[in-house]
């Protein structure tokens, strides 16, 4: 695996030390937010993890490594990228082979933190089952990755660009467990609720971590979804963001995007009849979660 893998040093050192690491995707950098509050919150989750006691490692794919931690000049590179490619666990061979640059979505981020050893991992939200899948079968690869590899995720839910709905079922289906973080409820992202709940409620990151090694110990594979809701200073109005949301899925039907287009067209839409609301919402709960994320990863690293 060293072939393909590379470390920062602030990585490697932590692992030499035994300290925590959590993992960080970069799709979210790349193609989730403009430039330059991508890079500025790409730092600041950083150092949120520093500050809880853990090693963050933002990971992404350049000269044909997949690279587990970026250091400053890498995080501008690809902060600044036009043509940084969205990569999930289809494209993981060409972009590495091609030696592009590759955003790594909750997917890939997850295989890659599992090559590397790294069992957190931090992001704002998951992809998910879409809305009108029965007919698009527009399923994001993140679930599947949530079935089969061994990483858990701190998100802030689901947005309502997705059908919340089937992604809960789908992932009852494939036995993932979704946990609520201090909330009965199944954040919806943008606000800390939803019409669901989430599967079990904890509240400390100490259970959350024994429940994880709980999981792995007895041999089920895959990851769990730690749903951490937004905090309510930066939620946004429910019926509000459902309207925009509507406008977005409508815009992105007209315009006939599809496949891995569309969750970054969403999101872009959503930002931009938001005037920038939702950015700044986003920005708070990914911060919020590095914090938790963090948190749950260094009680892990006890057990
Ligand atoms: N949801 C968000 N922000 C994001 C993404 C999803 O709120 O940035 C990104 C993540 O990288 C996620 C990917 O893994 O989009 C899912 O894309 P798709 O739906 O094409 O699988
Ligand atoms: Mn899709």
């Amino acid at each position: 695996m060293r072939e393909f893998l590379t470390f920062s040093k602030e990585v490697e050192e932590g692992m030499a030390a035994g300290k925590a690491i959590v993992a960080l995707e970069s799709t979210i950098i790349s193609h989730g937010m403009p430039y330059p509050q991508n890079v500025e919150m790409a730092r600041e989750v950083e150092q949120i993890i520093r500050e809880n006691g853990a090693v963050p490692a933002t990971i992404a794919i350049m000269d044909g490594k997949i690279k587990i931690g970026l250091s400053e000049e890498e995080l501008e590179t690809l902060g600044t990228s036009k043509n940084a490619r969205k990569t999930s666990r289809r494209d993981l061979p060409y972009v590495v082979a091609s030696k592009e640059i590759g955003a790594t979505t909750v997917a890939t981020t997850m295989i890659c933190a599992e090559l590397a050893g790294i069992k957190m991992f931090v992001t704002g939200g998951i992809g998910g089952v879409h809305r009108g899948a029965e007919t698009t079968m527009d399923i994001s690869a993140d679930l599947e990755e949530l079935a089969s590899t061994n990483v858990a995720v701190v998100c802030a839910g689901a947005k309502s660009i997705l059908d919340i709905g089937l992604t809960l079922e789908y992932l009852e289906t494939k036995g993932v467990p979704v946990v609520g973080y201090q909330t009965d409820a199944f954040p919806a992202f943008y606000t800390a609720t939803s019409a669901f709940n989430a599967n079990f409620r904890l509240d400390e990151p100490q259970e959350v971590a024994n429940m994880l090694k709980v999981k792995w110990d007895l041999g089920l594979k895959g990851g769990a979804i730690i749903a951490n809701p937004i905090p309510v200073e930066h939620s946004m109005e429910e019926a509000y963001i459902i309207e925009i949301i509507e406008k977005a899925l409508k815009e992105a039907e007209e315009n006939g995007i599809k496949g891995k287009d569309v969750t970054p067209f969403l999101l872009g839409k959503v930002k931009e009849l938001t005037e920038g609301k939702s950015l700044e919402s986003n920005i708070a709960l990914v911060y919020n979660n590095a914090k938790v994320g963090a948190k749950i990863a260094v009680e892990l690293n006890k057990l």
